[in-house]
């Protein structure tokens, strides 16, 4: 089975670029720009990866990226990653940045774009990696700030296919966000959302509705409304899941409770995907043997996931026939 997964064309739809810094990067960055992490050792820092939910982890999340902090860095970070997803057999990406998280630093919205887009062209010729960027607001910040963001990304407005929403779910409905998710659509912005990972079944309802989300970015807890599973499946909303990411941020106790081939039996377009990869202790194929061991999938149902992975995509049509 692992030799599958490993061998499995695959696309990877849910990714936080911030969330791919492995502790070993993190500290040639802190020491490089003179920051200092409050980690004694790459392996002490690895060790904190041990969270209650979501906010323990973002509390951390949030800390660590300060040590990225030039057009280099951005590009360092994001090379890294797309040489461990091709390695990985992962022949697209579709990546979220979070540029509300470098801006109070005093990082030019064109410096990290920079860094990143570079590397992503890089992936490209170098990797054959095909890749999209999806600018994420963060949730626990106010409508006004997002709006600023967008205004941001106008000038860049071909370097970014969408925007999402991530950070701290509860409290922090899609409602909250609806002026600027019609604006971005407005300006021709793809829209996707995290809902339902903490936060309950009704703001997946919320973003479908509310936001026009295309994509729904984790969805497990749908689950809890039979009705709305019954929608998703018939209107086949992709749902970009991350079973390490669930397990180790306490969304499901074990990975044997994980909903994933439920999801699958129900006729859900459910994706596999790693999230914030070193956090959560795996990039896709982990994640992938993660399932397939607690919940004994099928090889015909790890095939599906994988072309799942391409069918829910913001490729063209063209372009996942050649992936596929
Ligand atoms: C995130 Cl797992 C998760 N959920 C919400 N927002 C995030 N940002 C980075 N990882
Ligand atoms: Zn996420």
């Amino acid at each position: 089975m692992d030799d599958l997964i490993a061998t499995l064309p695959k696309a990877e739809l849910h990714l936080h670029i911030e969330g791919t810094l492995e502790p070993e990067l993190a500290f040639q960055l802190a020491d490089k720009n003179g920051i200092s992490l409050p980690f004694a050792s790459v392996d002490a820092m690895r060790a904190a990866y041990d969270f209650q939910d979501l906010q323990s982890f973002l509390d951390l999340y949030y800390a660590s990226i300060s040590v990225v902090c030039t057009e280099e860095d951005f590009h360092e970070l994001t090379l890294a990653y797309l040489k461990k997803a091709a390695s990985q057999n992962v022949r697209h990406t579709e990546i979220f940045f979070d540029p509300q998280s470098h801006l109070p630093r005093e990082i030019p919205f064109e410096t990290m774009l920079s860094g990143i887009t570079s590397a992503l062209k890089r992936g490209e010729t170098e990797l054959g990696i095909s890749s999209r960027l999806i600018l994420c607001f963060l949730r626990h910040l106010s409508a006004e700030s997002a709006q600023e963001t967008l205004q941001l990304a106008l000038p860049f407005r071909d370097q970014i296919i969408g925007v999402g929403l991530d950070s701290s779910e509860l409290g922090h409905p899609p409602s909250k966000f609806v002026n600027v998710f019609e604006e971005a659509r407005r300006h021709g912005f793809r829209v996707v959302c995290h809902a339902g990972e903490e936060g309950p079944p009704e703001y997946i309802t919320e973003a479908l509705d509310l936001l026009h989300a295309e994509r729904i970015d984790h969805g497990v807890r749908c689950m809890e409304d039979p009705a709305l599973v019954e929608r998703l499946a018939a209107e086949q909303i992709p749902l970009t899941v991350c079973p390490l990411s669930n397990v180790r941020l306490c969304v499901f106790k074990e990975m044997s409770e994980h909903p994933l081939k439920r999801m699958l039996e129900a006729g859900l377009l459910v994706t596999v995907n790693s999230d914030d990869p070193p956090y959560f202790g795996g990039y896709v194929n982990e994640n992938f043997t993660a399932v397939q061991q607690a919940l004994n999938l099928s090889r015909s149902e790890l095939i599906q996931l994988a072309r799942n992975s391409f069918t829910a995509s913001f490729l063209s049509e063209p372009e996942k026939q050649k992936l596929l």
